[in-house]
């Protein structure tokens, strides 16, 4: 297994991408770079043999720990994304160098037409792709994750005005099934339940978390890392047998959107 993390940059606090305002609350650095530094640590613990690379930042790039959004894992090596913010376009470039140097191989590209999030992509293991028609990802993305992985690819509306699609959802595996943000329940019924390959059955089953934060887990080898409230769903989820869960804080890269699948890029 191959982890790819990026270091925090000096100028994350100040100038991250956020939908929140930073006067009430700004953003702490060095509390962000702590939780960062755990995060890393707590994925490195959940898979012992990984080979985990560590990107250097880059301050003129202040989300560039949001590495998610710049490589997919597609069967048999690494689909790199065009970014829809344009700040984020560069984040790209170390990826590559840093990927393919590692032994990885690209499968695929975005046209120059397409812009494409990793945070928009779900992986549902061999049955294919679910990605979220956000403001950051165009349906020509699509397109190309199906040309380089050989799977389906299904575009999806995102919930609400969220950011990404796993801002709403992510996926534990078929022991564990779906994890949907409660306040985003309505899209689920009405637009995603019913096109689920095998419904939502076919994928586990679906819980519905109370905390948004908590319906974004990350799933290394046998372990969810997971942050954010708990929630009586949540625990009973938890306690099914298949994967160990581990909590992990995150809050302060939370304030600039990023959730806990943000901020690495795993490949089998
Ligand atoms: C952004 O707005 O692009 C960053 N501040 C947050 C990106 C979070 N990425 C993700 O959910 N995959």
């Amino acid at each position: 297994m191959l982890i790819y993390t990026r270091h925090l940059p000096r100028s994350f606090a100040a100038a991250a991408l956020s939908r929140h305002s930073r006067e009430d609350a700004p953003i702490h650095q060095a509390r962000a770079e702590a939780q960062h530094a755990a995060y890393v640590a707590a994925l490195g613990e959940a898979a012992p043999g990984a080979r985990i690379i560590e990107a250097p930042a880059d301050d003129a790039l202040p989300d560039c720990v949001f590495v998610e959004d710049v490589a997919l894992a597609v069967p048999g090596g690494v689909l790199f994304t065009r970014p829809g913010a344009e700040s984020r376009r560069a984040e790209v470039e170390v990826a590559r160098r840093l990927l393919l140097a590692a032994g990885l191989t690209e499968r695929g590209a975005l046209s120059p037409d397409d812009t494409l999030d990793g945070g928009d992509v779900l992986a549902l293991g061999g049955l294919g792709y679910l990605v979220g028609r956000s403001r950051r990802t165009t349906p020509g993305a699509a397109r190309a994750l199906a040309q380089a992985s050989g799977l389906p690819a299904v575009m999806v509306p995102v919930p609400g005005d969220e950011l990404h699609l796993k801002s709403a959802i992510t996926w534990a595996g078929p022991t564990h099934g779906l994890l949907c943000a409660e306040s985003a329940r309505p899209w689920f019924e009405a637009t995603l339940a019913p096109i689920l390959p095998g419904g939502a059955e076919g994928l586990g089953g679906v819980t519905f978390i109370a905390d948004a934060l908590a319906a974004n887990v990350v799933i290394v080898g046998e372990t969810a890392l997971w942050q954010g409230q708990d929630c009586p769903n949540l625990a009973a989820l938890r306690a099914r047998p298949g994967l160990t869960w581990r909590r992990v804080d995150m809050s302060e890269l939370a304030r600039a959107d990023g959730a806990l699948t943000c901020c690495s890029v795993i490949f089998p």
